[in-house]
């Protein structure tokens, strides 16, 4: 099987990061090794949480895996909580030759996450643009680039080496999709829902969906399509009282396990 490195982090309440990742790459077929960046009592949108900093572990995790010659077809990064953890995946990944996703979170809707200073949101930005694959909502692109034009953010994106560019939550009258573009191709997938709501771990669904394709063998625009169907499907049935809670994925989890391996 194909194994993928998840490094995010585990938080109790607020679906979120691995909680949602482990299961997604899980279900696609691929094998999830998780690496905690740090591990909170709920997600940081909540009036108050309880954080574990894994920020001085990492590196003796990362030595680890390579000691006993773990090597990974895909690497999938998420939340950090210092910029040392950056470094850390820095020179993890310097010598792989994984597929590396990253999910600059940052923060949404305009709004840094509590925490996200400029100094670590720096730190991301250098590991975005080393990254194969690059999925920032419309806040992160802009905290990226410094660009409010989705577009020109993109193609910021693409000439420093970035090969595909997912923009996602771009809202456009009464609707919402997610934007791929590579260097010759750009295509925008809406979603067939909207109730203008924003939900927890949203962008943790996506990105582990496009990871998860994609090292099944598919691009990233068919990738990004099943990503919405799915994220759409999900949160037109999810019964949210408080947007920090997250969806309701595993209803739907079936679906994404349909037709990868014959019985
Ligand atoms: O889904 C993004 C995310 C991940 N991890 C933590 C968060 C958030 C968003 O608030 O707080 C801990």
């Amino acid at each position: 099987m194909k194994k993928c490195a998840l490094i995010n982090d585990l938080s109790g309440f607020g679906k979120c990061s691995l909680g949602v990742g482990i299961p997604i790459i899980s279900v696609l077929g691929i094998e999830a090794h998780p690496m905690p960046t740090a591990v909170l009592s709920a997600q940081t949108g909540y009036s108050s949480y309880e954080k574990v900093d894994l920020t001085e572990y990492m590196p003796l995790f990362f030595n680890e895996w390579n000691k006993l010659g773990f090597s990974f077809d895909g690497i999938l990064t998420g939340y950090f909580s210092d910029e040392k953890q950056v470094d850390a995946v820095l020179a993890f990944t310097k010598n792989s030759n994984a597929v590396l996703l990253a999910d600059p979170v940052m923060g949404d809707d305009g709004q840094r996450y509590d925490g996200f200073t400029d100094a670590l949101c720096e730190k991301i930005k250098t590991l975005a643009l080393s990254a194969d694959i690059v999925t920032p909502n419309v806040t992160e692109l802009k905290l990226l680039t410094g660009e409010s034009d989705i577009q020109k953010g993109a193609e910021i994106l693409l000439s420093n080496g970035v090969k595909s560019v997912v923009v996602t939550g771009i809202k456009e009258d009464n609707k919402i999709g997610n934007a791929v573009f590579e260097k010759n191709r750009c295509e925008m997938f809406y979603s067939d829902f909207y109730e203008g709501g924003s939900y927890s771990g949203t962008g943790d669904l996506l990105a582990s969906i496009v990871m998860g394709k994609v090292l099944s063998g598919s691009d990233v625009f068919s990738a990004v399509q099943t990503a919405t169907e799915f994220i759409s499907l999900v949160i037109k049935n999810s019964n949210v009282q408080n947007r920090n809670d997250g969806v309701d994925f595993e209803k739907y989890l079936y679906r994404l396990g349909k037709n990868n391996e014959k019985e």
